[in-house]
């Protein structure tokens, strides 16, 4: 089970994907009886997802060739919902805007520094550092020295971390003189959202549309049916993102012997795809272990094998958010700059639009005012109401959020973060700052705090999910950008170092278009970085 989930019709949508799953493995053995039939004796019965994939493979060379000769049609261009949905802009991936720059300005010096010594500049270096292609089969040297460097580079990120965790723990010490005034901000907000309701109940034809100083946006036209997201072709879509990771790995496993040489540039090309040095170790030995446990001969079982490790591994990750568990469920999104969380949060209103759950869209990045237009133009746009504050407090506007959430009946509450980096103490502090207020707007909110995840990031992702996690609970992530990105292996690095406590993939993300954010599925995942 992956993505949203009504409990009311849980068994009905899983028996839905369960046969849609199906289908589209069967649909593509029927067309390619022949080819299918061909590997299935290869691989010794494999998993119909295989066949798929392989099948998708001899598509893939048929287009090549068609292309090749003169008369083939020019390639058509992939349908995105970019021109339909003018995304928030393109912000620099870890710039700060002015605003964020005039707030840092004080500290710029000290955090500038922590920056290039944090382990996000480390392991980014790291990861351009560390040769992209494998390296020959016979080249042990080099390959025992990357294998040494990346150790080393581990130890190095590992000490900074601790550094930067004991940092942000004599900091917290410092923060506990504002609670006071914000325990008397939090009693002003609560009178005003209680007359709102007051107000609401005298005449429930006319709901008010502010709450506290924020104000609703409502929706002025209705969802066009034909943007909704489906799920249909998504594993297309999913392998031709992974393209770049699987490139290496994919033409490993198509060898025809396992020999100690293709288990090293096994090694060097799940490295290279930033699956992290002990996650590696780890595959690989479960690996050896499944060869000989089942005298595995031939590549192709091997691969199997290798898809079927994975899979275990990635199956903690897959896991539903539960949308009847709450009225409003509430989510929090938060993330570094230019991740995807607002595009994201767009990508879900349309998810939850189709399983009729009715949704509020908070603009909690305050430090943007055109971010704060954006979302409130395309809520406009997409049947989704969306709460605003001129005055710029994040914490408020999903204070007034909830309130509102609950005064209409809103079934699910998204509330926008500005994009922050960890090393940037103030903003992190903040993020705790709306997480407790949201926590006196309605007991037990927010219900999910995800934190989104740029895919490009690598092996960083970790040290961001700790960050995070650390100031505000994550209970999941969304994973976005796997489109293009060489280093989708990061993903089993987070699932093994987090194996004793899992934080769920509930999204990852292939595009720009709103069918691109789908529900992370495990075997999906394995299947496409592998095949
Ligand atoms: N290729 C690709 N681009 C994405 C994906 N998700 C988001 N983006 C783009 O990333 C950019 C930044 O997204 P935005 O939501 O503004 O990031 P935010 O700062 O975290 O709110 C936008 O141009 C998005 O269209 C994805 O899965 N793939
Ligand atoms: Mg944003």
């Amino acid at each position: 089970m992956f993505g949203f989930f009504r409990r009311k019709n849980q068994d009905q949508k899983a028996a839905e994907a369960a046969a849609e799953f199906a289908a589209a493995a069967e649909r593509t053995e029927a067309e390619q009886q022949a080819l299918a039939e061909a590997r299935q004796a290869v691989a010794n019965g494999t998993a119909t997802l295989v066949q798929q994939a392989l099948v998708m493979q001899a598509d893939e060379a048929a287009q090549q060739a068609a292309a090749a000769t003169p008369a083939a049609t020019p390639a058509t261009t992939p349908v995105t919902e970019a021109a339909a949905v003018p995304g928030p802009g393109t912000p620099a991936p870890t710039g700060m805007s002015p605003a964020e720059a005039a707030a840092t300005a004080s500290t710029a010096t000290a955090e500038s520094t922590t920056a290039a010594a944090s382990p996000a500049a480390a392991i980014s270096t790291t990861a351009t550092a560390s040769p992209a292609p494998a390296a020959p089969a016979d080249d042990e040297a080099a390959r025992r020295a990357m294998v040494e460097q990346a150790a080393l580079q581990v130890e190095r990120d590992l000490a900074a971390q601790a550094e930067a965790n004991r940092q942000a723990e004599a900091a917290a010490h410092a923060g506990h003189a504002a609670s006071a005034n914000e325990a008397a901000a939090v009693a002003a907000r609560e009178a005003q959202a209680r007359q709102a309701a007051a107000e609401a109940a005298q005449a429930p034809a006319a709901l008010p549309t502010t709450y506290g100083d924020s104000e609703i946006v409502p929706p002025t036209q209705a969802l066009p049916e034909a943007v909704r997201p489906a799920r249909a072709g998504w594993f297309e879509r999913l392998r031709g993102g992974l393209a770049r990771t699987r490139s290496q790995l994919g033409s490993i496993l198509s060898r025809s012997k396992i020999d100690e040489s293709l288990y090293e540039d096994l090694e060097t090309a799940l490295l290279a795809s930033d699956t992290g040095y002990g996650t590696t170790e780890w595959l690989l030995g479960q690996l050896r272990e499944r060869v000989k446990r089942d005298r595995i001969q031939d590549a192709a079982t091997l691969k199997t094998a290798l898809i079927d490790i994975l899979t275990d591994l990635l199956t903690p990750l897959e896991k539903p958010i539960d949308v009847d568990r709450a009225s409003p469920l509430v989510m929090m999104i938060a993330g570094v700059n230019g991740a995807g969380k607002t595009t994201s949060i767009g990508k879900l209103a349309r998810h939850l639009h189709q399983i009729e759950q009715s949704v509020l869209l908070a603009a909690g990045d305050t430090f943007r005012a055109a971010a704060r237009e954006q979302l409130a133009r395309w809520g406009e746009r997409n049947q989704v109401h969306v709460i605003a504050n001129e005055g710029g407090d994040p914490a408020a506007v999903a204070f007034d959020a909830i309130k509102a959430g609950q005064a209409r009946g809103i079934d699910v509450v998204m509330v926008d973060t500005a994009g922050r980096l960890p090393t940037q103490r103030h903003l992190m502090d903040e993020l705790k700052k709306i997480r407790r207020v949201m926590g006196k707007a309605m007991d037990d909110a927010p219900h999910e705090v995800l934190l989104v995840l740029d895919g490009n990031t690598g092996q960083n992702m970790l040290a961001q999910v700790q960050a995070f996690d650390e100031a505000v609970q994550l209970t999941g992530l969304i994973v976005t950008k796997l489109d293009g990105t060489a280093k989708g292996g990061a993903i089993a690095a987070l699932a093994h170092t987090r194996r004793d406590n899992p934080l769920p993939v509930y999204f990852i993300g292939v595009g720009e278009g709103v069918e691109d954010l789908q529900g992370f599925s495990a075997r999906e995942f394995a299947t496409a970085l592998l095949v």
